[in-house]
């Protein structure tokens, strides 16, 4: 399988995460950003939305949308489980998830802040600031108040919620996000940065990287 990706993108680091987690070895395809090689013909034939991450299969199917591809991941190996049996804690978990993909992460993308500074004529400073807003309004600094590291989100083993906040921590510390407001996050941060398929998949140790 072939993984279409980005060093910095946070979904596909999502993605290298599980499947670090899942011992998948796949083969690790660079598309860059910056660049626009998102927009070029031979990745829109595998995914017109211009995104990554895309999964390739060996049959040649491209699956796209980074939670679409960890449930693929669960599927093909089980284990370890990252999203758990029991279906409160799975909702819980999922709700983590879905607060980072869908409510934080969306208004941070390439697209999202090209818009507002070559659209509507916004600067660095004013960038900036929408974007440490809305990682933490409605976003991590709710995430602090269902989660109960123990010492991951939901218990003793990481699952899709801690998958899912590793890399949204890494791309808020990019934009110089304050977090010491957020001791939970932080310790969950903490530990999964003792797991080697965490600390794999980190941006600055892929190929791509510069
Ligand atoms: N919801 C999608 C988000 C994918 C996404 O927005 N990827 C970003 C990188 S993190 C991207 O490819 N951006 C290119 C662009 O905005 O042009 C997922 O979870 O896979």
């Amino acid at each position: 399988m072939k993984l279409f990706g980005y060093f910095r993108s946070s979904a596909a680091y999502r993605v290298r995460i599980a499947l670090n987690l899942k011992r998948i070895e796949v083969e690790h395809v660079p598309v860059h950003l910056l660049r626009g090689e998102q927009r070029r013909e031979e990745f829109l034939e595998k995914n017109p939305q211009g995104l990554v991450p895309a999964l390739e299969l060996d049959d040649g199917t491209v699956l796209t949308q980074s939670l679409a591809i960890i449930e693929f991941l669960e599927t093909l190996q089980p284990e370890p489980r990252l999203i758990p049996a029991d279906s409160v804690l799975a909702a819980k978990v999922r709700a983590v998830a879905l607060t980072v993909a869908c409510e934080i992460h969306p208004l941070n993308v390439v697209r999202v802040l090209d818009y507002l500074k070559e659209e509507l004529h916004q600067g660095e400073e004013e960038v900036g600031a929408w974007i440490r807003h809305w990682i933490l309004n409605g976003g991590l600094d709710s995430i602090e108040q269902t989660i109960a590291p123990a010492p991951f989100c939901f218990g003793e083993k990481p699952t899709l919620a801690d998958v899912c906040l590793i890399p949204q921590l890494f791309n808020a510390r990019r934009y110089a996000t304050p977090l010491d407001h957020l001791p939970k996050i932080l310790a969950v941060e903490a530990a999964c940065a003792e797991l080697p398929a965490f600390r794999a998949a980190d941006p600055f140790q892929q190929k791509d990287a510069e």
